[in-house]
């Protein structure tokens, strides 16, 4: 195919497919329906960024609920790579997005190390959302591209120049898979908290951007988990002030 528009039906057919059983089962991938689910895709998302901040080249992570409803998270990694995949023929974004398990893919291999659902992440977000952008900024240049419930709408396409790196994802959960669409932000944040505790130094910014509800929180702890006990036990007598903390890197499993 030489056009840059994804026109052939065909084509379309195949996304879809790949994407089916996500769609016909939503349960099975992000455990239920209801606003637990819903908060689930959230999760997967920033855990997309953790572990690209655990790979060294991620600090700041944003989740925006947008006034429409929609969600952003935003990441200053290296983005996901915008180059054609050979075996494939498409962007290895379009990849992450269309492909179940696109990980394995890349043969990498156990790739995604921050917990979540197996690097299903990205397309079973881009699968049960209604639409999702995706925008990558990259070799000085921002990539863009736009999805309707899993299916491309065109190629990943340069729209812009960059001076920086990074990815954002923006997408509308689907009201035709969830029993709401309203995102908590006492929910958001308390798992944001967790995620901040869990990987020290990182910067994670949960702000609400619709009427009436404006506010903005970020989290970040330089002392990790160490700061989440002696946050913990505040209020409380304890039998030694200094929590037992070992800090330990272990070379990544193959
Ligand atoms: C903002 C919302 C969610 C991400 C990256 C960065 C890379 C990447 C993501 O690669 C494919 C598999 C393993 C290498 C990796 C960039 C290496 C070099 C990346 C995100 C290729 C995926 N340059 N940032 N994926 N890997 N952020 N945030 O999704 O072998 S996903």
């Amino acid at each position: 195919m030489t056009t840059n528009n994804v026109s052939y039906s065909e084509e379309q057919i195949q996304v879809l497919e790949g994407l089916e059983p996500v769609r016909k089962r939503p349960g099975m991938y992000i455990g239920s329906t209801d606003a637990r689910g819903l908060h689930h895709l959230a999760v997967e998302i920033v855990d997309n960024s953790i572990d690209e901040a655990l790979a060294g080249y991620c600090n700041n992570i944003t989740v925006v609920i947008n006034a429409d409803g929609s969600m952003s998270v935003q990441d200053d990694g290296r983005g996901i790579p915008c180059g054609i995949h050979k075996k494939e023929g498409i962007s290895a974004v379009e990849l992450c997005l269309t492909k179940l398990h696109a990980g394995g893919k890349f043969g990498g291999g156990g790739y995604k190390i921050s917990g979540g659902l197996h690097g299903v992440g990205l397309s079973c977000v881009n699968a049960l959302s209604e639409w999702l952008q995706v925008d990558v900024l990259q070799d000085g240049k921002h990539h863009y591209q736009m999805y309707r419930r899993g299916v491309p709408e065109a190629r990943l396409a340069v729209v812009g120049e960059a001076q920086s790196t990074g990815t954002k994802v923006t997408f509308m959960p689907d009201s035709e898979i969830f029993e709401t669409t309203d995102w908590e932000y006492d929910r958001l944040k308390t798992r944001l908290r967790e995620v901040a505790y869990l990987n020290k130094g990182i910067n994670i910014t949960l702000t609400d951007c619709r009427e009436g509800r404006e506010r903005s929180e970020t989290f970040c702890y330089e002392g990790g988990l160490k700061e989440f006990v002696q946050n913990y036990n505040r209020s409380k007598n304890v039998i030694f002030a200094e929590p037992l903390y070992i800090d330990k890197a272990v070379k990544e499993a193959k």
